[in-house]
């Protein structure tokens, strides 16, 4: 495993999709980031891939509509920008139209291995982020909470942010929930992210090359990932 070195700087945009049937064949090890509408979740993969281009961000909520699949440097390693979830004004119908798709992606993506799932610190855990801790949990899919816009608060808010939120997570596998202080706009905490990120992708992503090395391809060649 150790030749595999996953490098979040050298990441490009891949394909957008707006279901589950155009999201890339070729994955293997899939980390989505989910949360509500602003919370900062491609403020968070653009720090992650110290690209500040990467993925738009903007200060309208409801800017990502679609998911964004972003590849890293190791064959069939991606990052998802989810479409934010709860925008009032985003016209019901299609509120539930992107809820049907979000469902339907998060229950049956095979490569799937983790959500990275991004709330505000000064207001975390709301519904959304509830439902997806709860569906997390009940699938065993392995989660990552980034409070994210620590910035905005002073080292001991920060402290105690983060202590509530831990408190307030309901029982769950030891391990299953990590959960972190996070600024894209300072950089704070991206080695803990880097971190937990590549503890989640390298085994599956190790697994694949070596399936595929017994078939004699590389990587690259090999098949289409499990959709
Ligand atoms: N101070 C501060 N602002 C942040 C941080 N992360 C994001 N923001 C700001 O929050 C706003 C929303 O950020 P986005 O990254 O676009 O949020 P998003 O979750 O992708 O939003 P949607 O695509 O609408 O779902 C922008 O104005 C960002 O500049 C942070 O760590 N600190
Ligand atoms: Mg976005």
């Amino acid at each position: 495993m150790s030749d595999l070195h996953i490098n979040f700087r050298q990441a490009s945009f891949l394909i957008s999709a707006s279901k589950l049937k155009q999201c890339p064949q070729d994955s293997h090890a899939e980390i989505a980031f989910a949360g509500r509408s602003n919370a900062g979740k491609s403020s968070a993969i653009n720090a992650l891939t110290r690209n500040p281009r990467l993925a738009r961000t903007s200060k309208t909520p409801g800017r990502t509509q679609l998911l964004n699949f972003f590849s890293l440097n190791v064959p069939g390693a991606l990052l998802v920008d989810l479409p934010g979830y709860g925008y009032a004004k985003v016209p019901l119908a299609m509120q539930k139209e992107w809820q049907k798709h979000l469902n339907d992606y998060l229950e049956n993506r095979d490569p799937l291995c983790g959500i990275v799932l991004v709330t505000d610190i000064r207001h975390p855990m709301k519904e959304f982020d509830k439902m997806i801790i709860d569906w997390c949990i009940a699938s065993e899919l392995p989660l990552h909470i980034l409070l994210t816009k620590a910035d905005k608060l002073k080292r001991n808010a920060m402290m105690n942010a983060l202590r509530e939120a831990k408190k307030s997570l309901p029982k769950h596998p030891d391990d299953l929930i990590t959960l972190q202080a996070f600024s894209a706009t300072k950089g704070d905490g991206l080695p803990e992210l880097e971190r937990q990120l590549v503890s989640l992708m390298k085994p599956l992503l190790a697994q694949n090359i070596e399936t595929t090395a017994e078939q004699g391809q590389t990587p690259a060649e090999s098949d289409p990932g499990s959709q």
